[in-house]
């Protein structure tokens, strides 16, 4: 049978409108296709959970590609590791309590996995602000990046969540939107966003769990994010805390769906 050019184009069309209709409404929505984000739409996903992630970009994987300054191995530590064991990717013990994983193979081990387990992924789809009413956020506003980047002028769509998270890293995008909104009234110390501080990496790892929590009424943060949002400093290219605060979102989450 020839292959119809037409054919190609209502298939492509068919299914990512199967999976756009699907997602209009989750029960979670991620932002941001980092590490944390991933490992969160992951066990979220395999719990059972209609899970969505938006990522701005073409490529998913965050900050995980190019592991510390394009070398691209990540560093992780032993709490981590049951994390890594879950999507089948491979490490090795450097010494102490330091283990490394090559970093390409981390994020498509991540992204594959976790697709299967249930997760829909959105690529190149911005999120240029949430839904909120009155004081308890709801869901998403999205556009593609491509609009974004071209300053075009276009009426972005909605999604409904019963929860939303953000794991967009330092950018710590959804939750400077809620402050916009709603100035003062975040779940941190000083009720705003407080900012990255410098590199501190022992501390930056307990912090960056510690940190992950609802931030907002609906809105949770984790990964590099939480960090941002409450003033825990950086840690550079060691992996464990962004691992291990996917997981504690999905957790509390689950506590709650
Ligand atoms: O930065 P990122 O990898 O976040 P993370 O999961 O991990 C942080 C580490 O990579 C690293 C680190 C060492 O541990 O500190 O930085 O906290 O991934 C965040 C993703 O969110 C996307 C962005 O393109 C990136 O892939 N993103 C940011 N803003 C938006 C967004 C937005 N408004 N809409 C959609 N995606």
């Amino acid at each position: 049978m020839a292959i119809d050019e037409i054919e190609i184009s209502r298939a492509i069309i068919d299914r990512y409108h199967e999976k756009l209709i699907t997602n209009l409404e989750t029960d979670v929505a991620i932002v941001g296709g980092g590490p944390s984000g991933l490992v969160a739409g992951y066990f979220l996903a395999r719990a059972g959970k209609k899970v969505a992630l938006y990522e701005r970009k073409l490529s998913i994987g965050g900050g995980m590609w190019g592991g510390g300054m394009l070398f691209n191995e990540i560093v992780l530590q032993s709490e981590a590791l049951p994390i890594l064991d879950a999507f089948g990717i491979r490490y090795r013990r450097y010494r102490d309590d330091y283990y490394t994983a090559d970093g390409v193979e981390a994020v498509g081990s991540m992204t594959a996995v976790a697709a299967r387990a249930g997760l829909t992924i959105f690529n190149c789809v911005t999120v240029e602000d949430v839904m909120m009413k009155p004081d308890r956020v709801e869901g998403l506003v999205i556009n593609w990046a491509p609009v974004e980047m071209a300053g075009l002028h276009v009426d972005p769509l909605t999604v409904r969540a019963r929860f939303v998270i953000d794991a967009t890293g330092h950018d710590t995008d959804v939750v400077r939107v809620v402050e916009e909104k709603t100035p003062g009234r975040l779940n941190t110390p000083t009720g705003g966003i407080m900012g990255q501080k410098a590199m501190w990496a022992d501390r930056a790892e307990s912090d960056t769990t510690q940190n992950t929590r609802e931030i907002f009424p609906g809105l949770y943060v984790a990964g590099m994010a939480a960090n941002a949002a409450a003033g825990g400093p950086r840690m550079g290219p060691i992996f464990g805390g962004m691992l291990l605060s996917g997981e504690k979102v999905a957790r509390e989450l689950l506590e709650r769906l």
